[in-house]
């Protein structure tokens, strides 16, 4: 006949299957009401997202309202040809832009890298990264005397005459863009050109006239190389550019190939500081 334990080791066996199994019934238990409580918390979770979200809703409808009379007004029952920049402030004055300090990328002639790269990488904003500017980039839009309605066709040119509706809008939105820099801003140039500054550019006429020095620390200019490339950091335009700037904001060029660029773009652990 088997030897039974003597009475101590049995005493403690048993506290220690007792303890146990008073532990697994506190653990069933404690799943057990976390169950129900979630699932009787579920219609009330619910309740708080649908009610909260009809209601930001609802807002931003009222918002969106605001915002677009502010933008229709600007061209609608008005010539398409007479449509000067400063007829979009009263959308600036509705949608002004929230300072991206150290973040802002401006651009020109490199509309395509740019934004190969800002899509990739979210260290940095274009203003067609914005709110307002994706909306309506690559859109067509204009008005016409004696009707209240917006025609997306049939509208004058980007060059068919200077104070057209789309061109005052991008002229209009890109100055007040560039007054909100701050910190450090950076623009990326096209180091294929002969002058990769141009002073008719919107970035050369009105972007870097915005700039302003109680913001703005400094202009980072990074200019895109190829191969075959045309232009460097030392070319005459950006003497041009520098002398544009306002007093006080540091100049500083970077070349960098288009290659060595889709490279840090398509690593997202590269932080964007060592992309250039
Ligand atoms: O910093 C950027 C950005 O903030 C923007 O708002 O302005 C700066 C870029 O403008 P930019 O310096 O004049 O640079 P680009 O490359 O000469 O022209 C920018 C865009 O304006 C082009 O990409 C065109 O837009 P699209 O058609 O590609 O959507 C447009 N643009 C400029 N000249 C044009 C023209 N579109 C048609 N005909 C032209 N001659």
């Amino acid at each position: 006949m088997e030897s039974r334990p003597p009475p101590k080791r049995r005493t403690k066996r048993c506290l220690v299957l007792t303890v146990a199994a008073v532990l697994l019934l506190i653990v069933v238990l404690g799943v057990a009401l976390g169950v129900a409580l979630k699932r009787n918390s579920e219609p009330f979770k619910k309740t708080f997202i649908d009610r909260y979200s009809a209601e930001l809703s609802m807002i931003f409808q009222i918002h969106c309202g605001k915002i677009w009379t502010a933008f229709e007004q600007a061209y609608v029952r008005k010539d398409p040809c007479k449509v000067p920049m400063e007829a979009y402030d009263p959308l600036m004055a509705a949608a002004p832009f929230k300072p991206a300090c150290n973040r802002m990328m401006f651009w020109s002639k490199t509309k395509e890298v740019v934004h190969d790269f800002t899509a990739k990488k979210d260290c940095f904003l274009t203003l067609e990264d914005t709110l307002l500017g994706s909306v309506l980039d690559g859109l067509t839009w204009c008005g016409k005397e004696g009707s209240s309605d917006t025609f997306t066709a049939g509208c004058p040119g980007w060059t068919d005459c200077d104070n057209n509706t789309v061109r005052s809008f991008w002229n209009r939105v890109s100055a007040a863009f560039a007054d909100a820099a701050c910190g450090d801003a950076t623009v990326m140039l096209n180091g294929s050109l002969a002058t990769p500054f141009s002073p008719y550019s919107i970035f050369g006429s009105i972007e870097v006239k915005n700039f302003n020095s109680q913001r703005m620390k400094s202009l980072n200019v990074v200019l895109i190389t190829q191969e075959k490339n045309v232009s460097n950091c030392s070319n005459a335009s950006f003497k041009d550019l520098q002398k544009e700037l306002d007093g006080g904001i540091k100049y500083n060029c970077k070349e960098v190939s288009e290659a060595q660029l889709q490279w840090c773009s398509s690593s997202p652990e590269t932080p964007c500081g060592s992309c250039w």
